[in-house]
């Protein structure tokens, strides 16, 4: 079996971090191993929810996988509580990554042009340090223009965002994905590039006008599952957009809260269905 060392939150309500990474890695086929980073009451765009921070039982866990000789696949990280969290994880990318497994790093500071509460400039700064040694990196379009230091309230036209994703990989990772991309046609982008082999690729997908919290921790996790079946990249992320694009449809029609995120528990089945049709572009 497969392992995935999946570094993220449990969030006890609105499907987010650890409830969206273990069910969809699971349904793909791997064994997800968390180290949490934190246990919050719900995810953070609940008003006035608790957090419960685990810094110093990370470095215990972590301890103990020394000694039970643990290694993984891949390594998974996404949202960190603090900026010594963010030093312990580079620790662990130092010891247990290595030849065979690869890294993806979820960089989870923000959205829709501002940081999630509780980020600061200091964190994006640790973030940036997670992103120089991984092989995989996934940034909403917000969090890649705080990566680079830009203005994330700014018009971004699609050429820039496709600039972006190159720039991004000369910071360090081979492969740097960006979702919510500027429009194009009025359809949602996903771009993504390959330093590799200097590619860089386009998925669209319909819009739908509402926005469910968790679904990029969805999109990361399918791409780290994607990667393990050593699918292309631009394959990985039409996998990755149909899933959502079934969730948020399966959800959209029903009059809930947007913030409890996409009823993933409806499409994980899509998970394991071929695809219907390839739709990336080389652009
Ligand atoms: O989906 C990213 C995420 C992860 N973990 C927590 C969050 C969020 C986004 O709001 O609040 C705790």
């Amino acid at each position: 079996m497969r392992k995935v060392a999946a570094i993220h939150d449990l969030s006890g309500y609105g499907r987010a971090s650890l409830t969206v990474v273990i069910p969809v890695l699971s349904h793909m086929g791997y064994q997800v191993c968390p180290l949490p980073t934190a246990v919050l009451s719900a995810h953070s765009e609940y008003a006035g929810f608790r957090s419960l921070d685990l810094t110093g039982f990370m470095s215990e866990s972590i301890a103990h996988w020394k000694t039970l000789g643990l290694t993984f696949d891949a390594i998974y990280s996404g949202y960190l509580a603090s900026e010594r969290q963010m030093e312990i994880v580079e620790g662990f990318f130092r010891e247990f990554g290595n030849e065979r497994n690869f890294i993806v790093v979820d960089p989870v500071v923000g959205d829709r042009g501002t940081l999630y509460p509780g980020m600061t400039a200091e964190m994006v700064k640790g973030m940036r340090r997670l992103c120089a040694r991984a092989g995989v990196i996934t940034p909403n379009l917000t969090e890649a223009a705080f990566l680079l230091g830009r203005d994330p309230r700014e018009e971004t036209t699609p050429e820039e965002a496709a600039r972006w994703c190159r720039e991004l990989s000369e910071m360090g990772p081979e492969r740097v994905i960006i979702t919510s991309a500027p429009r194009v046609n009025g359809r949602n982008a996903t771009l993504a590039h390959d330093r590799k082999d200097g590619r860089t690729w386009r998925v669209t997908s319909e819009h739908v006008p509402v926005a469910y919290p968790g679904t990029g921790d969805a999109f990361a996790s399918v791409i780290t599952g994607c990667m393990l079946n050593g699918e292309s990249l631009p394959e990985a992320i039409d996998r990755a957009v149909y899933f959502i694009q079934m969730g948020i449809k399966a959800t959209f029609g029903h009059a809930g809260n947007p913030l409890d995120g996409m009823d993933q528990e409806r499409v994980l089945h899509y998970l394991n269905a071929p695809l219907p049709c390839y739709n990336y572009e080389l652009i």
